[in-house]
């Protein structure tokens, strides 16, 4: 016979384990330092993920202890378990737990991010090229001035970041800046960043792209606005006719349907 389970201590234990994990886990700085106006966001967002994370880890270990401690087999018992046939309320709990979860984890999310893509008044727009296996960059409010390997941007102004690829899918990530968006072949993906904090970064590839992934990098600086302007003034080159064509063929057709290939 089962008996009861003693539901409330196992509830407390859960909690107390919580409350230890999380004590540890949070504390740590997994995110290294922020440059963004989106990083404390995402950061807090992470804390709360390892909070919940821990629970559903501690509720786990809890079952999981309590039903070895209390269902040991007796020594020279080599008899069968006995066949259980479900168990409703224990049914409706591991579903509408780990939904209610699931259900926060998503609004929560939905809301930092629109939160953070909230677009700003008089943004600078900044087109990203990337290709096997390098990164450059167009500033089409300065004339399409052209940068190749580094990429400079002012202080405290929102960034629009329009990404294309000339080849295979990459990845943008400058970690401080926290945001990711993926560079894909056909389509002009985008980005919204409003860097907070003077400083150099780098600017990494974050897929898979070939034999030179691991050296796909750009150097990122972030400047005074006045900074800023003098090194775009600077620039001499514009962006080549070929990436230009890829900018428009990019933002005009969308990509095809996939049956349409005839795959
Ligand atoms: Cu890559």
């Amino acid at each position: 016979m089962m008996g009861r389970l003693p539901i409330a201590k196992m509830f407390a234990a859960t909690i107390v384990l919580t409350v230890v994990i999380s004590a540890v886990m949070v504390p740590i700085n997994w995110d290294g330092q922020g440059a963004s106006t989106a990083a404390p966001k995402i950061d807090d967002l992470l804390n709360v993920m390892i909070v919940l994370s821990s629970f559903v880890f501690s509720l786990v270990m809890v079952m999981l202890f309590y039903a070895l401690w209390k269902f040991k087999a007796k020594p020279g018992d080599e008899s069968d378990g006995e066949p259980i046939h479900g168990n409703t309320r224990l049914e409706v709990a591991w579903t509408l737990i780990p939904t209610i979860i699931v259900l926060f984890g998503a609004g929560y999310s939905w809301a930092v991010l629109s939160d953070i893509e909230e677009p700003a008044d008089n943004p600078l727009t900044v087109d990203v090229f990337s290709q096997q296996y390098a990164w450059s960059f167009g500033y089409p409010g300065k004339g399409n001035a052209y940068s190749q390997g580094e990429l400079h941007v002012p202080l405290d102004r929102q960034v629009q970041f329009k990404m294309h690829s000339l080849d295979v899918i990459h990845s943008f990530w400058v970690p401080e800046w926290r945001i990711k968006k993926d560079n894909v072949p056909g389509i002009t993906t985008t980005a919204t960043v409003t860097p907070d904090r003077v400083g150099t970064y780098q600017l990494i590839c974050t897929e898979l792209c070939g034999f030179g992934h691991a050296s796909m990098r750009a150097k990122v600086v972030v400047e005074s606005p006045a900074k800023f302007q003098k090194w775009v003034g600077e620039l001499k080159q514009k962006v080549p006719q070929p990436l230009m064509e890829s900018v428009i063929q990019d933002t005009q057709t969308n990509p095809e349907p996939l049956s349409a290939g005839g795959a």
